[in-house]
C-alpha cells in the first residue's frame, strides 16, 4: 500500500516539473528577436540606494519622533541631502510626483540614506508608512 501511494506522488511531481519546463521553454522561443543574444540579464534591484550618493552632505534632515526636521529646506543644484534615521517606527523617504520619484529609500529604523539632487525645483517627499510626515526641499 505504501509503495503504490509513494509511486503517485512522483508522478505528480515529475508531471508538475514537466508543465514547468514546458512553459519556460515556450516563454524563451517565443522571443526571436533576442535570439542572438546568450541570455536575459535580470532587472537590477534597488539601485537608488547605492547611486544617488556622490557629494558631501549640504543638509542633514533628521527622521525622528515621526517626522522629517526641517520639514522644509532650500538647497542649491548638485548638493546632497542625508537623512538621519533614529526613531521608534521604521520610516522611508519617497518623492512626490514624476520629478521626484527617484527619491526612493528603503525603510530605515536607524542609519542614514542621502539623495542628491541634480534638477532645480521644489521636491516634496513623505513616508509611505506614516502619510503625515512630510518634507520638501527646494533646489535652486
Ligand atoms: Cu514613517
Amino acid at each position: 500500500m505504501s509503495m503504490v501511494r509513494h509511486r503517485a506522488a512522483s508522478v505528480r511531481v515529475l508531471t508538475g516539473l514537466l508543465v514547468t519546463a514546458t512553459l519556460f521553454t515556450a516563454g524563451c522561443s517565443g522571443d526571436s528577436d533576442d535570439a542572438g543574444k546568450p541570455t536575459r540579464t535580470p532587472r537590477p534591484v534597488n539601485t537608488t540606494t547605492t547611486q544617488t550618493y556622490d557629494g558631501p552632505t549640504a543638509l542633514t534632515v533628521d527622521v525622528s519622533d515621526m517626522s522629517f526636521s526641517p520639514a522644509d529646506a532650500t538647497i542649491k543644484v548638485g548638493e546632497t541631502v542625508t537623512w538621519e534615521f533614529d526613531d521608534k517606527a521604521p520610516h522611508n523617504v519617497q518623492g512626490i510626483g514624476d520629478k521626484a520619484m527617484g527619491i526612493n529609500s528603503p525603510i530605515i529604523k536607524k542609519g542614514e540614506w542621502s539623495y542628491t539632487f541634480t534638477q532645480p525645483g521644489t521636491y516634496r517627499y513623505l513616508c509611505t508608512l506614516h502619510p503625515d510626515m512630510r518634507g520638501t526641499i527646494t533646489v535652486e
